[in-house]
This record gives C-alpha cells, structure tokens and sequence, in this order.
C-alpha cells in the first residue's frame, strides 16, 4: 500500500531517496523547481545531463518520459527528470496532454522504484512555468500515484507543493478522488 503525504514547501530540502524535477526536453536547466534543484544540487547534476544529451538522449527527454541522475548535494540518491505537457489552453488538444501528464508521473514513480528507491519526493509538474490549471494537475498527480500497481511506485510518496494555495488544491483534489493521504 502506497503512503501519499502532501507536504507545503521547498522540494530541494527533501531527505528521500528520489527527488523528481520538472525539467525541459534540453535537460540543461531552467527556472522554477528546475533552477531551485540545479542550485542546491550542485555542478554535479548538470554534467550528468550533459552527458545523457552526449550519449543516450541526443535529442533531449520527451515529453512524458523520465531519466535519472545522481543527486548532488541533495539530501537524495537520483534525481528523477521528467518534462510535463505545456498546458494548451481548454479544448481537444488538452485532452491529448493531459496523458502526458499521466505519463509523466507514471514514469518517474516507475524508473524511481525500479531504481529501488522506497521514497520519492514530488513537485506539482505543469503547474507552474508550463501553465496547467492547479486544480487539475493535482488531480493527475494524485491519480497517478494512487493507481500505480504497487511494484511501480516507491512506498512512500511525497507531494512538495511549494504554495499553500496548492496544498490546498492537492488536499481538494484528493478528496474528490476518494484517496487517503497523509498531511505534515
Ligand atoms: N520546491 C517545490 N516546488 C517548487 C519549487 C521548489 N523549490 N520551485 C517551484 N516549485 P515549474 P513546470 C513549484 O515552473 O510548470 C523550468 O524552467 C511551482 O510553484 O518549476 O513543469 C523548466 O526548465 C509549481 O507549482 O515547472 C521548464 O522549462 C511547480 O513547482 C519549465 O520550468 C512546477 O513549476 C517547466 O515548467
């Protein structure tokens, strides 16, 4: 049985074994959560992307697909890099990405309990920068982890949300689905 926690606050303070980053498709860095893990992880997170653009992912991470690292200085044995959907406004293309969304998170839930983590710690991917509707990523997020099949998702899951107002919506969201969490 998967433990989901919700949690208020900053991801890159985590003590867990899998740490997921909401990156781009270049994997070389950017803002928000991406930019906050790069910092406090060091120089060392970096050159292992660069030498997954240089070896196995020459045309950078798709949309919805995961890859690890080593995590730095991070409290943290991998970093889970995964590249959510840019939200494309109401209509059928939202549909589209919305399961890649899915995707997203049941990639990096799975490489991170393949890699043999038992805990892994999450942002709200999409939700920021890429401009997805908060109440709706939650939703995503929280299905995804909680529908996982047990061996495809580490045991304990965190959800990180850097906002109050997104804790909120996790907290909403979880309720609407039914899903038993566990509040810090
Ligand atoms: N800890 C936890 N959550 C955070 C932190 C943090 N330190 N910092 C921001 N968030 P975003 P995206 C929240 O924009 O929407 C980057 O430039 C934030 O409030 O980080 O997937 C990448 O390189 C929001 O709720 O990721 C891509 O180009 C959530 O994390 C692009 O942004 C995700 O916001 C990806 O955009």
């Amino acid at each position: 049985m998967t433990r989901i926690e919700l949690i208020t606050g900053d991801i890159t303070g985590e003590r867990v074994d899998a740490i997921v980053n909401a990156a781009n498709s270049s994997l070389l860095g950017g803002g928000g959560v991406d930019g906050a893990i790069h910092r406090a992880g060091g120089p060392s997170i970096l050159a292992e992307c660069r030498e997954l653009r240089a070896t196995t992912l020459p045309d950078g991470l798709s949309v919805g697909d995961a890859v690890a690292t080593g995590a730095g200085r991070l409290h943290a044995r991998w970093v889970v890099h995964t590249v959510g959907p840019v939200w494309p406004g109401p209509g059928a293309e939202a549909e589209a990405r919305r399961e890649l969304l899915r995707a997203a998170y049941r990639n990096s839930l799975g490489l991170a309990a393949r890699l043999g983590a038992t805990s892994i710690a999450l942002p709200a991917v999409s939700a920021g920068i890429y401009g997805w509707p908060a109440d709706d990523a939650a939703t995503l997020a929280l299905a995804a982890a909680s529908s996982a099949a047990a061996d495809t998702v580490p045991g304990r899951v965190r959800f990180v949300l850097f906002s109050a107002r997104m804790h909120d919506e996790f907290r909403a969201a979880a309720e609407r689905l039914g899903i038993t969490i566990e509040l810090d």
